[in-house]
């Protein structure tokens, strides 16, 4: 059985995302996903729109999807590879090279990013348009 890991904060959840997630665990047979907390996330100097409870909550629904655990810092990626028996570690190819020296623990593998569509994206547009709402309340 191979296993397959990815790391990310999944906001906003998107295509891009599915995507991501869709050739990953065509790689494998197993998917893991290590879902950035919101704790986390502040350090990532990352802002998000849905709680982790949310994330979670939409990724758990996926079938492709067999694990999901916290991802609550930059240093604990060799310890879910090996506590995992993970095989592959998967990412976007944003962060093509930061992952390299994983791979005397497992297989790195760097898939292209979905062009088009991002989590900032997404809340821009949200924000633009509650701001636009609240406009309108005021003129009305
Ligand atoms: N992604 C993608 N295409 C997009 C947007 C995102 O392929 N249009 C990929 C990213 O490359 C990443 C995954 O989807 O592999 C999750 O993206 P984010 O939630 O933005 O993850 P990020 O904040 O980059 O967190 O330790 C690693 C970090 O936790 C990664």
């Amino acid at each position: 059985m191979s296993k397959i890991i990815t790391y990310g904060t999944f906001d906003t959840f998107h295509y891009g995302h599915l995507n991501l997630l869709k050739r990953a665990r065509e790689l494998g047979d197993y998917l893991v996903v290590a879902l950035s907390t919101d704790e986390f996330n502040r350090i990532k100097n990352k802002e998000v729109f849905h709680s982790y409870k949310q994330r979670k909550e939409y990724l758990k629904m996926l079938k492709i999807v067999d694990l999901i655990i916290p991802e609550t810092n930059w240093e604990q990626k060799e310890k879910d590879i090996k506590d995992n028996q993970i095989d592959i570690l998967v990412m976007g190819d944003d962060w093509k090279g930061k992952f390299d020296k994983l791979n005397k623990y497992c297989e790195v593998r760097y898939l292209p990013r979905t062009k088009g569509i991002s989590s900032s994206d997404i809340k821009q547009c949200l924000l633009k348009n509650s701001k636009t709402e609240q406009k309108n309340r005021k003129i009305n």
